[in-house]
């Protein structure tokens, strides 16, 4: 018989949860102009929204915040938290930021000059960003797997170093500043990254004097997908191979509101002394002294704390068992979801969801807009809408994968709530037929996702047949 095994904390302090009626949920909807992202908080019931930020920090953790020094330079705290980032993850120079993309503006601006490429295992939204600001083209490096959302191959966040060593060659070497990899690929449905291919990717990067710098917010993860998948790793600590992983990179961004268990911070962190130095000139523009960087002391308190906690072989095996305990229910019931389940989140495939809708009727923002007015539960779209447009021509980009991501935050529900998210997912599965396709009413420049709204392309205005509502509450 197979054991079953639980969580491995109990519950100190809870958060009562309100499920607003269908009707008080179509409302809410159509306020946030049908993007998942403008809903109220207060008027969602199960958010998984994301992940980032999100986490229930532990006992430890808020008794560290007591313990902050809220020095304006020098605190001891920036030392505790300098101390855990060098240990877990075997960096020599650290600098701290508010979050992720605080750590890319800097690296992006230190690095990048006006006509670079930037070679990655899939864009992320804000790294890009930050990339295209400085003038760089991002180049997706990713194997061809990862593109591919049914097919289920253990590491589909590998570098292809084929597609590498083409661009190095097309483009020169001293046109790309460094290889961004991240580990493990939020965009590609939190899938992993081999260690075999980070040292061949290193290998290859260093015959051509290239950097690799991670994207490392959710590298704990890959770390247990290499200790579950990989030969020669089944044996080793989380903590060990982690530290193993972080040998094959120069440097990395890290947003701290994912794998080292807090609510803010992140940071920037290297071995090269220039780039260091550089970083600490830079940091106090953007984000503070080179010993706060954005973050108040105890939130380096908790985020030290947290890092070590991250690396505990039975949180790290929970946290993925949990995710996987909602996407193997979804398998079950025939959902098109990205396989293998990764890391973070479960991610429903919206254009196998929805085939009667069009790429440019964003089948995911309106499969997200669904899942909301089904149960209350908050989805965000990984779509053309989040692909934002070519840079050149104007044009949308149309990424292959077209995405729901159901984001399980850390340490935060049951599965009892997961169950509640696959009966949901399940019903509309069910009615997808009624389901309409969205347009766009209001277009940011950048990042268009975070604050885009949209209307239901149905003649009545509605988005769901109003059969799909009659069975929920
Ligand atoms: N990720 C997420 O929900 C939060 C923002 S949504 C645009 O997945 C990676 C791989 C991330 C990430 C944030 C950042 C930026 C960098 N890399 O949010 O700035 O998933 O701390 O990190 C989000 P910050």
């Amino acid at each position: 018989m197979k054991r079953r095994t639980a969580e491995p904390y109990k519950i100190k302090a809870v958060e009562p949860l309100k499920m607003l009626n269908y009707e008080e949920r179509k409302r809410a909807l159509k306020e946030a102009g049908y993007n998942t992202f403008l809903i109220n908080s207060e008027d969602v019931y199960i958010d998984l929204l994301t992940d980032s930020g999100t986490t229930a920090m532990s006992d430890r953790q808020w008794g560290a915040l007591m313990t902050g020094d809220e020095a304006y330079a020098g605190s001891k705290s920036w030392f505790t938290l300098e101390n855990a980032v060098r240990e877990i993850y075997g960096y020599k120079y650290v600098i701290p930021t508010h979050q992720g993309r605080g750590a890319e503006n800097l690296l992006s601006q230190m690095k990048i000059k006006e006509g670079d490429y930037v070679p990655g295992n899939m864009y992320f939204t804000t790294t890009r960003a930050h990339q295209e600001l400085n003038g760089a083209t991002f180049v997706d490096v990713i194997i061809d797997e990862a593109h591919d959302s049914l097919l289920d191959y253990p590491f589909k966040g590998n570098i292809d170093l084929t597609k590498l060593e083409k661009l190095i060659h097309e483009v020169g070497a001293e046109k790309i500043p460094y290889v961004c990899t991240a580990v493990t690929v939020n965009l590609a449905g939190g899938q992993p990254v081999s260690m075999q291919n980070l040292k061949e990717v290193y290998d290859l990067c260093q015959k051509y004097h290239i950097d690799v710098m991670y994207d490392a917010t959710r590298c704990v993860e890959n770390a247990f997908f290499i200790q579950e998948r990989e030969e020669g790793y089944e044996n080793k600590s989380i903590k060990d191979i982690l530290k193993e992983m972080f040998t094959y990179s120069d440097g990395c961004t890290m947003s701290g509101k994912k794998d080292c268990l807090v609510n803010i911070g992140g940071f920037l962190a290297m071995n090269d002394e220039d780039l260091y130095t550089r970083a600490r000139e830079l940091v106090v523009l953007y984000e503070g002294m080179p010993s706060y960087g954005g973050l108040a002391g105890r939130d380096m308190e908790a985020m030290a704390q947290g890092i070590y906690e991250s690396v505990d072989d039975h949180y790290i095996q929970h946290r993925i068992h949990q995710v996987r305990y909602l996407g193997e229910q979804l398998i079950d019931a025939g959902i098109p979801v990205v396989k293998p389940i990764g890391g973070h989140a479960v991610f429903l495939d919206a254009k196998q969801f929805l085939p009667h809708l069009k790429h440019e009727e964003l089948p995911a923002q309106s499969l997200a807009a669904s899942l909301y007015l089904d149960s209350g539960v908050r989805s965000m779209e990984r779509g053309i809408v989040s692909g934002g447009r070519n840079k050149v021509t104007g044009e949308n980009n149309k990424p292959k994968l077209e995405l729901v991501r159901l984001t399980i935050p850390r340490r935060v529900y049951t599965n009892n709530h997961m169950d509640v998210v696959a009966d949901s997912v399940i019903h509309l599965y069910e009615k997808r037929e009624q389901i309409t396709g969205l347009e766009m009413t209001y277009e940011p420049p950048t990042l268009r996702f975070f604050n885009a709204r949209f209307k239901p392309l149905a003649v009545n205005g509605e988005l769901i047949g109003s059969e799909a509502s009659s069975t929920t509450t």
